[in-house]
């Protein structure tokens, strides 16, 4: 048996899998030193296509590999994350890509601070562009409370649900040559925590002053920034309740993003009925 051949019939060991990806995160050249939000933001933008009452969208099939999709411009940037992940499947080639993408996900938020995130494999790929999903399942940036509700009723997700995930935002930055905007949300951005929350009531937002599109920054330093659509869950009163929530009890906020987030990764995947779940250990720990 050839080598691929004879590592292609082991059984994949998922920890060995997520301790690749754990190893691919840090960069100094790169934004704040880790590719760990962007791979965060690949699983989310994978998964939060799906619609409920057709059944189609989800992680299932990983229609991010073709275009229309990966021209969708809520996806742009996220061929970083993709080709980081391409010599891992490479050396895992069992894995499928919509396995590999979600399970990034769970890496990178637990490899950044976050919670565990109990994870099952069995995404299966598509083979061609007809998987894909139509332009703009996935959230407006420059819009309020009822597109947010609308886009994640659409998969199944409740109010406290939808600011549970919001809360992803402390990690990572707005790219303008991504989506326009410009800025992190959170002082640490590569450490999950309950910061967003936290900033999200206690800083003065005031409206940037520029020619891109409209967004806050904080009015104390000026270095931060919240979407539209951030500030949308300080300007619901049902929303503004989970956010002050959150912003108090960082423990609360962990158990209840992970239990939001392994929902997101599974919306409309078939699963195997034997799929057994895993936990990963921590490769940084
Ligand atoms: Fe987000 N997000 N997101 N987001 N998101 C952006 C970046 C990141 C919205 C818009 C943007 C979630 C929800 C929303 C992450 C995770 C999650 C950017 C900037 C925009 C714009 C992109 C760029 O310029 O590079 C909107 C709108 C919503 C909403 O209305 C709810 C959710 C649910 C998650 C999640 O993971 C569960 C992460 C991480 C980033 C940082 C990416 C990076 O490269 O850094």
């Amino acid at each position: 048996m050839r080598a691929d051949a004879a590592r292609a019939a082991k059984p994949l060991n998922y920890q060995e899998v997520y301790n690749a990806i754990a190893e691919a995160l840090d960069n100094s050249d790169y934004d704040d030193g880790s590719y760990g939000p962007v791979l965060v933001r690949l699983a989310w933008h994978a998964a939060g296509t799906y619609d409920k009452n057709t059944g189609t969208g989800g992680s299932n099939g990983a229609t991010m590999r073709f275009n229309p999709e990966s021209a969708h411009g809520a996806n742009a940037g996220l061929s970083v994350a993709r080709d980081l992940l391409e010599p891992i499947k490479k050396r895992f080639p069992q894995i499928s890509y919509s396995d590999l993408w979600s399970l990034a996900g769970v890496v990178a938020i637990q490899e950044m601070g976050g919670p565990t995130i109990p994870w099952r494999p069995g995404r299966k790929d598509a083979d061609t562009s007809a998987a894909c999903t139509p332009d703009g399942r996935l959230p407006d940036a420059s819009q309020a409370h009822d597109h947010l509700r609308n886009i994640f009723y659409r998969m199944g997700f409740n109010d406290q649900e939808i600011v549970a995930l919001a809360g992803a935002h402390a990690l990572g930055r707005c790219h303008t040559d991504r989506s326009g905007y410009e800025g992190p949300w959170t002082f640490s951005p590569t450490t999950f925590s309950n910061s967003y929350f936290k900033l999200l009531l206690s800083e003065r937002w005031v409206d940037k002053k520029w020619s891109g599109p409209k967004q806050a920054v904080d009015k104390a330093t000026g270095s931060l920034m919240m979407l539209p659509a951030d500030l949308a869950l300080i300007n619901d009163r049902v929303f503004k309740k989970h956010v002050a929530e959150y912003a108090k009890d960082e423990n609360k906020f962990f158990a209840d993003f992970a239990a939001a987030f392994k929902k997101l990764e599974e919306l409309g995947v078939p699963f195997p009925e034997n799929a057994p779940t895993l936990t990963f250990n921590r490769a940084a720990a």
